[in-house]
């Protein structure tokens, strides 16, 4: 399949997804976008939050995957729509045609990986390159703390790189799951409901 066959489908998938009438009749529907370095565990923090689930098999994600999840923040409805790019190299044109319509967007890199760490700038200028709205909020997550002993950035580096950026930083791990995955997602949703509702959407 061609890339660009492939860019077709995807987007018709994400068409549907985002168009799709929402189920409850006053429910937010808020597109968040996970990029970051192919296997930093995008995928695998996504699961973990939508599903519950684990594996420690690496599947390179294919152009994007597209979980939808159902929350409620501060007696809000809120579907997520939640998009799991391919931080793999070949998908670098294809990506950002998945950014449109951003409501918020997740940067992540692994703990034991600095090349990882290094390339979060690049990110974080490609994402703001097509979503330039100061408004749409940015989380950054450094994952895999469970290999504390391969660590090679420090809480304190990461966080003066996100405070640099107005980005809210926290630590993760898909493999163990823990409530600071949630709390990135309920974080982010927060931030665009208050923007919402202080300009009346
Ligand atoms: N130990 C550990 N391994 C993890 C963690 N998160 C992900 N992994 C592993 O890291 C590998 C890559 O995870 P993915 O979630 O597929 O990474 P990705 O960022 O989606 O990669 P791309 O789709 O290529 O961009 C897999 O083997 C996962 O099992 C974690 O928190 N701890
Ligand atoms: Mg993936």
């Amino acid at each position: 399949m061609t890339c660009e066959n492939l860019s077709k489908i995807c987007r018709r998938w994400e068409f549907n997804q985002l168009f799709g009438e929402p189920k409850v009749p006053d429910e937010y529907l808020l597109k968040i976008c996970a990029i970051g370095s192919g296997s930093v565990g995008k995928t695998s923090l996504i699961r973990r939050f939508a599903e519950g689930k684990f594996t420690t098999n690496y599947l390179p994600t294919l152009g994007v995957d597209i979980t939808t999840k159902q929350i409620q923040v501060d007696n809000n409805n809120v579907k997520l729509i939640l998009v799991d790019t391919a931080g793999q190299e070949f998908f670098g044109k294809l990506r950002p045609s998945y950014y449109r319509g951003a409501s918020a967007c997740l940067i992540m890199f692994a703990l034991n990986e600095k090349p990882s760490f290094e390339a979060i700038p690049d990110w974080l200028a490609e994402f703001r390159k097509h979503i330039p709205e100061a408004s749409v909020p940015i989380a950054l997550a450094g994952n895999k703390k469970d290999l504390e002993e391969q660590r090679q950035i420090s809480t304190d580096e990461a966080n003066t790189l996100a405070t640099t950026y107005n980005m809210t930083y926290y630590e993760t791990s898909a493999k163990l799951g823990g409530e600071e995955i949630e709390e990135i997602f309920v974080g982010l949703t927060r931030r665009v409901l208050q923007t919402k509702q202080q300009n009346n959407i």
